[in-house]
């Protein structure tokens, strides 16, 4: 859980978006729903790369580096590609708290996006996708926070699902990327809760940040974005500090207000058509070049091939320069 005070700091910073908040399904309540690898048309899709960092998700996108999210904070020294994810048996790596100077991670400029170095090597890594057309392709998005809560009702109508704390248990699910969100902590994809949405159509609750999305770039599903958060908070009523106030995931937020007790409320007019809430995940592509120049350090193999390299070139111009 990310401490109150951050939480209120990020609040300030972007509105109406909550941070710090599972995945939650819009066909299902099952908890055990999407707890093990995908199959079929996902099998593949990112859940391979994910493992855990504290109460968090994190993703192996280097040989030695994992990335996630800022806002909950340090998590220990540990990160864990757990069986879940490869398959396998649980694999816990050490991380190295002297990277960076002493600081023990990267933070990416201008963003929620936070790198670790560990001490050994993941036997997998995801790729980063590095293009600029998100909008419109499959995402699949993984996360370890609470799954779906209480009915939201509007008028007796059924409208989305109230979201819980986290249980720490990991699950997937699926959306279609729908836009791309400019806030005071960078890029942010955002994804709306769609009543006919996707296959597995999920949306985020309290405890899926710092856990990837992946979207299918032409049959490869690659790194596109670190959950950061979802719209809220709703409410029945504008009347403050009545505790009447819930953090939730909207197949339609009509007839609600959204906002908070300390910023005001504004009411969502109810229409035919359906206006869900969305999730939002930090975006990849614009921080690609500053997380590759961290986590791209050259080989001692491939130096020494420039260094031969070098040699040669001057060898070379010394001979043709040389006078005879
Ligand atoms: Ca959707
Ligand atoms: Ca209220
Ligand atoms: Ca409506």
């Amino acid at each position: 859980m990310c401490s109150r005070i951050l939480c209120a700091t990020f609040a300030l910073l972007c509105l109406s978006l909550t941070p710090c908040h599972a995945i939650v399904f819009e066909a299902t309540a099952d908890p055990s729903h999407n707890t093990t690898a995908p199959t079929g048309i996902y099998a593949d899709s990112g859940w391979q790369y994910e493992g855990t960092y504290g109460a968090y998700l994190g993703t192996m996108i280097a040989p030695q580096y994992f990335i996630t999210a800022q806002h909950f904070g340090t998590q220990g020294t540990t990160f864990t590609h757990n069986g879940i994810f490869s398959g396998g048996a649980d694999v816990t790596y050490n991380i190295d708290t002297a990277a960076n100077g002493g600081v023990g991670y990267w933070n990416i400029a201008g963003t929620d996006l936070r790198i670790f170095k560990i001490q050994e090597t993941f036997s997998t890594y995801a790729p980063l996708y590095t293009g600029s057309s998100e909008t419109g392709l499959t995402m699949e998005v993984n996360g370890r926070g609470g799954p779906r809560g209480a009915d939201v009702l509007v008028g007796g109508i059924l409208h989305g699902w109230q979201v819980t704390n986290p249980d720490g248990t990991a699950r997937w699910g699926t959306n279609t990327v729908s836009g791309i969100y400019s806030s005071a902590i960078g890029d942010l994809l955002t994804a709306s809760f769609s009543a006919s949405g996707t296959a597995e159509e999920a949306t985020l609750s309290n405890g899926d940040s710092g856990g990837g999305v992946f979207v299918n770039d032409g049959g490869i599903w690659k790194l596109a974005g670190v959950n950061y958060s979802i719209d809220g908070m709703f409410d029945t009523n504008n009347v403050v500090n009545d505790g009447s106030d819930f953090n939730a995931a909207l197949f339609d937020r009509g007839g609600l207000y959204q906002g908070s007790d300390s910023f005001g409320w504004t009411l969502i007019p109810d229409l035919p058509l359906d206006n869900p809430s969305s999730m939002y995940a930090s975006r990849i592509s614009t921080s690609a070049a500053a997380i590759m120049s961290i986590t791209m350090v050259p080989e001692p193999q491939s130096a020494l091939l420039v260094m031969l390299a070098l040699s040669v070139g001057l060898l070379q111009r010394e001979r043709v320069t040389r006078p005879v």
